[in-house]
């Protein structure tokens, strides 16, 4: 007959489990006990993929963006309202990390505004 306290701690590790299982899922990762939201965006021939990522209100994100066409206008990036502007140099990950503070679209492009995508934010 197991103890009460083995049964729950049983209970714990299952659900501790399933929370780090769920959260690899949607590309978050638990930092100490700080929570980030990490996505990767890839800019191909096709433009940004995925076009639209969802992030949420007051969670720091980390957005990795690695541009893999040379060909394109889109060698910077900047995240409209947030005065964020980095360079995006051909097949090297450009990591830009901020915690939305408003929720609704928020659309990054090039400095042309030509190619770009959008973070929802909730
Ligand atoms: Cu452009």
């Amino acid at each position: 007959m197991p103890s009460i306290s083995s049964v729950l701690a049983f209970n714990f590790t299952i659900i501790l489990t399933i929370t780090l299982l769920r959260t690899g899922v949607t590309g978050g990762s638990i930092l100490g006990r700080k929570f980030v939201e990490e996505r990767t965006v890839t800019l191909t021939e096709r433009g940004y993929e995925p076009e639209r990522i969802r992030l949420r209100r007051g969670v720091p994100a980390r957005l990795t963006f690695i541009r893999q066409v040379e060909a394109t206008c889109a060698t910077e990036i900047e995240l409209l309202g947030y005065g964020i502007k980095r360079d995006l140099p051909l097949n090297q990950p450009v990591l830009v990390e901020f915690t939305p503070t408003r929720s609704g679209e928020l659309t990054y492009t090039c400095s042309m505004k030509m190619v770009g995508g959008k973070i929802l934010i909730r």
